[in-house]
């Protein structure tokens, strides 16, 4: 009933020959480094693209919720749990900016989360593995959201008005979120052999994870050159997870923890780390629903959706109520 669909083939980008007259014109804005707002022309499959990738966004960050949410009641200490509280909370405050801009391209919230638990729109394939202890809330906010600030930074240059915007104030989050993750690991890392076990133990499992989020690799990427000539997205899947690797190594090093990669080693030539690609076939099948828990997740939401029914239902009445009484005062 989840699985979700996955396409493959790289998709073809239109020649200028090929564009019609509107097309060469909204190419030329978007190479010009124009914004595109809600309200301008803009070709279907743009529209589509958009609500694609802003709508998968926001169901990520919606259903991302669900693995560190499992933690709250759990966190160590006081201050632990409210800096997790309050991070689970930014999480549910991004999904809300996201939807709202995917919104503006003429869809609505209800029928974006519809097609989520029709298993007709994705969300981040990360969200279906386990949190199995504490040390995995410090490796998803060190990995996970290192991977997703290193994803949406370029995508506060996105072209698309709205969703530049909304990426501007959720990297800002995403950082601090980075920080407290990093935080927890430094504490586990510097602890006990048995904390520092299990700090090593949730780097080996959400290494790979970590590096799928950036979606599969370039040559089996089916939107990206239509989606980069849009400028929707600015750099290539393999470009993101290569500077990310560059990047979290030597956060590992200071660690004192090993990335699980035998093939790992700094080639000066490209000026980056060689590294072993995840296993495409692990990614492909989490995204066909049969991850560890791709089944749990969407429960939880279809249940949380149906148990809410009752509070949209009272806030539509209330809503009405009020515009009534407005009239009548009026009147
Ligand atoms: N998971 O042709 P491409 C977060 C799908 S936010 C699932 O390369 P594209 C915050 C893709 O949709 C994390 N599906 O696709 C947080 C397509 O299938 P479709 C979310 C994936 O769009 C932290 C097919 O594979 N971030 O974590 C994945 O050009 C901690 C072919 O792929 C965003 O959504 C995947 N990993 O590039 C919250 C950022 N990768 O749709 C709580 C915005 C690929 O044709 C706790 N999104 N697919 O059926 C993007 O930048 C892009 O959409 C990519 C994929 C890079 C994810």
């Amino acid at each position: 009933m989840y699985a979700q669909m996955v396409k493959t083939g790289v998709s073809a980008v239109k020649t200028r020959e090929e564009m019609s007259e509107q097309e060469r014109a909204f190419q030329a804005r978007i190479d010009a480094g124009e914004k595109i707002e809600p309200k301008d022309w803009m070709p279907d499959e743009y529209r589509k693209t958009l609500i694609r990738q802003i709508g998968q966004h926001a169901h990520s960050e919606v259903v991302g919720q669900l693995p560190e949410g499992n933690w709250i009641t759990r966190a160590p200490t006081l201050e632990r749990k409210a800096i997790l509280l309050a991070k689970v909370q930014d999480e549910a405050g991004h999904g809300l900016y996201l939807y709202c801009a995917a919104e503006t391209l003429g869809i609505s919230r209800d029928e974006m989360i519809e097609m989520l638990h029709a298993g007709k729109m994705k969300y981040s394939s990360i969200f279906n593995y386990p949190t199995l202890n504490w040390a995995d809330i410090g490796a998803i906010g060190w990995l996970v959201d290192g991977a997703a600030i290193m994803n949406q930074v370029p995508l506060q240059r996105t072209s698309y008005g709205p969703y530049s915007r909304a990426m501007i104030r959720i990297c800002k989050e995403e950082s601090f979120h980075q920080r407290q993750g990093y935080d927890i690991m430094m504490k586990m890392a510097a602890g006990s052999p048995e904390q520092k076990a299990m700090a090593q133990d949730a780097l080996n499992r959400f290494w790979y994870p970590s590096l799928m989020m950036f979606g599969p690799s370039d040559k089996e990427s089916v939107h990206s050159a239509q989606s980069m000539a849009w400028k929707i997205k600015i750099n290539t899947n393999d470009e993101l997870r290569q500077k990310f690797v560059d990047q979290t190594v030597p956060q590992a090093e200071y660690l004192g923890l090993k990335v699980p990669d035998e093939a790992l080693r700094w080639n000066e030539d490209k000026g980056g780390y060689d590294f072993s690609e995840p296993d495409w076939n692990e990614f492909f099948e989490v995204l066909r629903g049969n991850g560890p828990c791709n089944r749990d997740r969407m429960r939880a939401r279809v249940k949380a959706w149906e148990d809410g029914a009752w509070f949209r239902e009272g806030l539509l009445a209330h809503g009405e109520k009020r515009a009534a009484r407005r009239l009548k005062t009026a009147a």
